[in-house]
């Protein structure tokens, strides 16, 4: 019975330990790694979002991915007028967001 006490006894350590030793071998996120890992994330949205491929997205592209925020600031973001948003033209408000 002892010996069943003294093996769950290690055995709770043991666990605990590694529990610890897996949250220390996670990356640490760092202030940089951050907007990076966002801009990433806003890639693979951005195409899959962008249906007809041009490497743009029209408003409709948009409201189709459910891009709600860019929807919102789509006028804005805009910077050439052309009525669709480039990769660029996103990743500007991004980064002034990011950064700010
Ligand atoms: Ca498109
Ligand atoms: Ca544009």
């Amino acid at each position: 019975m002892q010996f069943i006490l003294a093996c769950m006894a290690v055995g709770t350590v043991f666990g605990a330990g590694l529990a610890i030793a897996t949250e220390a071998n996670q990356p640490p996120a760092t202030e940089q790694a951050k907007p990076l890992r966002y801009l990433a994330k806003f890639d693979e949205r951005f195409k899959a979002a962008d249906k007809d491929g041009d490497g743009a997205l029209s408003r409709k592209e948009a409201e189709n991915a459910h891009m709600d925020r860019v929807l919102t600031h789509f006028q804005k973001l805009d910077l050439n007028g052309d009525g669709k948003l480039t990769r660029e033209e996103v990743r500007a408000l991004l980064r002034s967001r990011l950064s700010s």
